[in-house]
Formats: structure tokens, C-alpha cells, sequence
């Protein structure tokens, strides 16, 4: 099985897909997109994903996209080291997690990412380039121009800042409710892949002290991240912080 992953390295949905196939063990090719330049809105990039986003992967010359379908698919070509529970029920409550994870956190994350990190490279755009390049995205157009190069009004991140606390409180109850330490229970599953890249976000954003009152969240947090899949997920790059010189000064960041 030859696995080749189109993908960037901090991208939050790519990481989910780099955890699953670091886990399983399963080599894979890495084709490093650079999204501020535009790499994902080539023409022979959208031939392979039309909606121009990291990730796709490529197994064997079969295309797949999305990154909760990807976790999936991988699952199921290789169910060594299995993410997903046997009863059909507790794989009906996975998948419930995950449209809720890609409704509620994942995307509340895109707010503050665009807003502290990427901002200023939209902001030394001519104003026809930044409207040229917003329109050129097929399904992230308008997240783009709502935000403008003025960034998101506080309005706007106090939102999303909210749905996320929302989502911790929703983690929080989840574990409570299987007995944890994970999300549903004692095994990990591909809801906390899922969850897992918007709360390293948070982290390395320096606002991990959102979750700090939720004890089985940070327990959560500190398990997530001793998996020994993470390290090669999270390799040198994939943290804004350490992309992004500007955010490093901004941040105090915590350990
Ligand atoms: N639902 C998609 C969303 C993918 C997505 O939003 N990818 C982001 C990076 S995490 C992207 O490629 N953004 C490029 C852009 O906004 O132009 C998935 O989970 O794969």
C-alpha cells in the first residue's frame, strides 16, 4: 500500500490525518502545499481536490478527501491499531462527535488562526489582489472576505472564542458520561483526532487557559499529547508559533 498525502504542515485538518497514519505506522509520502501562497488552488491540485483544501490523500492512485473521511477510510483499509469501537452504536455516537468537532471547534478555530496568524500576510495585498485571491477559493470565498484585511471584528472572535468553550464543556461532559480517559471511553477513537489539532491550536495561540477549569479536558490534553503518534504529527513547523516569528512575540507562550 503506497499512501501519498497532500497536505500542509500546519494545517489542523492534515494533522488529523498525519496522527492516524503515524499511529497505524503506515509509511506515506508527504506533498507539503503552502496555503498562503496558493498552492491548493492550482488547477492540477483542484483536479485532485475541487474544493482546494489540504488534506487528499492518494493510496494507490485512489483519491481520497476530507480529512474526517480520510480518518475513516484509513480505518478501514488498515484496522490494526482500530480508532473506531465495535458496537454500531458507540460508531454512531463517533461520528455524531465528529460533525459536532467539525461544526463547533473545528471550524470556531479558523477565526483566531486567520485573525492572529495569518492576517498580515493578507494585509501587504493589494486590495484587488486579496479580492482576486479570495474569490479564486472555491469553498472558503466568503470566510475570506468576511474577514477582509481589517481581520474579524471582536464580535466575531468573542463568537467563536464562545463556541469553542462550548465545545471544551461538550468534551468535558463527553468523558465524564464513557468514564474517559478518552472520549468514549477507555479506547482512543477518531473523535479525539478529531477534536485533538483545534486544541493544539488553542494551545500554541496561548489560550489553553480556556479549558484550565475543565479537569478532565486537561487530563485529556496531556494524553493526547504523550501518544507516541504525536511527536511525528506535530514535527518542526506544524505549530504557527514556530512558522509565524510575529505570533511569538505576541504570545507569551505557556509549556
Ligand atoms: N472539511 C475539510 C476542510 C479542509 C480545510 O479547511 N483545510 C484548510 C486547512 S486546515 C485549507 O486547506 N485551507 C486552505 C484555504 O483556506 O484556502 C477537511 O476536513 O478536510
Amino acid at each position: 500500500m503506497a499512501f501519498k498525502l497532500y497536505n500542509a504542515p500546519q494545517s489542523t485538518c492534515s494533522q488529523r490525518v498525519r496522527f492516524v497514519l503515524n499511529a497505524k505506522q503506515l509509511p506515506f509520502a508527504e506533498v507539503k502545499l503552502n496555503l498562503l501562497e496558493g498552492d491548493q488552488l492550482k488547477p492540477d491540485y483542484l483536479k485532485l481536490n475541487p474544493n482546494g483544501v489540504v488534506p487528499t490523500l492518494d493510496h494507490d492512485g485512489a483519491v481520497v478527501i476530507d480529512s474526517t473521511v480520510i480518518t475513516e477510510y484509513l480505518d478501514e483499509v488498515s484496522p490494526a491499531t482500530s480508532f473506531t469501537p465495535e458496537s454500531p452504536v458507540a460508531r454512531a455516537h463517533m461520528r455524531a462527535l465528529m460533525h459536532f468537532i467539525d461544526e463547533m471547534p473545528a471550524a470556531a478555530v479558523r477565526v483566531p488562526t486567520f485573525n492572529l496568524a495569518f492576517l498580515p500576510s493578507f494585509q501587504k495585498m493589494s486590495r484587488e489582489d486579496f479580492i482576486a485571491h479570495a474569490e479564486s477559493k472555491p469553498i472558503r470565498r466568503e470566510f475570506l472576505l468576511a474577514m477582509g484585511q481589517t481581520g474579524f471584528p471582536k464580535a466575531e472572535m468573542d463568537n467563536a472564542l464562545g463556541r469553542l468553550r462550548r465545545a471544551y464543556e461538550r468534551m468535558e461532559a463527553e468523558i465524564e458520561k464513557s468514564g474517559g480517559p478518552w472520549l468514549l471511553g477507555k479506547d482512543i477513537s477518531l473523535a479525539d483526532v478529531a477534536v485533538m489539532p483545534a486544541l493544539v491550536r488553542m494551545h500554541d495561540l496561548g489560550m489553553a487557559h480556556q479549558w484550565q477549569d475543565l479537569p478532565r479536558v486537561t487530563k485529556w490534553f496531556d494524553n493526547i499529547r504523550a501518544q507516541p503518534a504525536y511527536t511525528p504529527t506535530y514535527y518542526h513547523g506544524s505549530l504557527l508559533s514556530e512558522r509565524f516569528p510575529h505570533l511569538r512575540e505576541a504570545i507569551k507562550q505557556p509549556t
